[in-house]
């Protein structure tokens, strides 16, 4: 027999409450946006903490939570990856992305630089496991990277619904940060970086980022 819990905190809320959340958390989630610059005033930890526990609350492939996350506040340790990241960035931009990668890139006005990587209080570096170690043997993971987008995910919303700046980061190839953060073995990949902290003063959005498809274009109802 598979034990079972009984639900106890599922809430029911009338359908009018349900439609005024919707609505409401729409409006919520439309205030998150990539910030690409960054004040360095500092995050605390705790913070960061109870957002990570956000994100292990994700929707995985047999509850074996296929990621890892690495929390960075060293100076030097992002004094690093913003070294690294760069130099791949110069390559990407000088043309290894390809004319059209780059055409697309052009209304978001990024460019090889990163000072963010050393100014944002915090870089979360998440990796995908697609084997974990249990109790000694090796377990396969299943639906590793869309448990770990799920987690990415959710991360990012905690992060914004705790009223932090976030930006996602994914600098190509990115198994340097396998080295930099000490996980560099045959069952992790590096599947994202995550920047968080505070906006910078005068901080701007491209006007590009804000054209989102109406319903219309996304969703069919059949
Ligand atoms: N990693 C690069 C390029 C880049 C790629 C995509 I797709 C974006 O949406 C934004 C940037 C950079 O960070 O500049």
């Amino acid at each position: 027999m598979t034990a079972h819990l009984p639900l106890t905190d599922f809430i029911e809320y009338p359908q009018d409450e349900m439609l005024k959340r919707a609505q409401d958390n729409y409006q919520h989630v439309k205030r998150r946006h990539s910030i690409r610059v960054f004040s360095d005033r500092a995050v605390p930890q705790a913070i960061i903490e109870q957002c990570i526990l956000a994100a292990g609350t994700a929707p995985n492939g047999a509850n074996h939570q296929p990621w890892h996350f690495v929390a960075i506040s060293s100076p030097e340790i992002k004094a690093q990856i913003r070294q690294q990241a760069e130099a791949l960035e110069q390559a990407f931009y000088a043309g290894r992305a390809g004319e059209e990668w780059l055409d697309a890139l052009k209304p978001l006005g990024t460019d090889a630089n990163k000072p963010y990587l050393e100014h944002a209080p915090w870089l979360i570096a998440v990796f995908s496991q697609k084997r974990s170690e249990d109790e000694g043997a090796q377990k396969t993971n299943y639906y590793v990277h869309e448990s770990v987008g799920i987690a990415t995910g959710f991360l990012i919303q905690a992060l914004h619904h705790a009223g932090l700046g976030t930006l996602t980061h994914t600098p190509k190839p990115m198994s340097f940060l396998s080295k930099v953060c000490g996980r560099d073995n045959d069952n992790e990949r590096p599947y994202m970086l995550i920047i968080a902290g505070y906006p910078a003063e005068g901080a701007s959005i491209p006007q590009h980022a804000v054209n989102k498809k109406s319903l219309a274009e996304m969703c069919d109802f059949i």
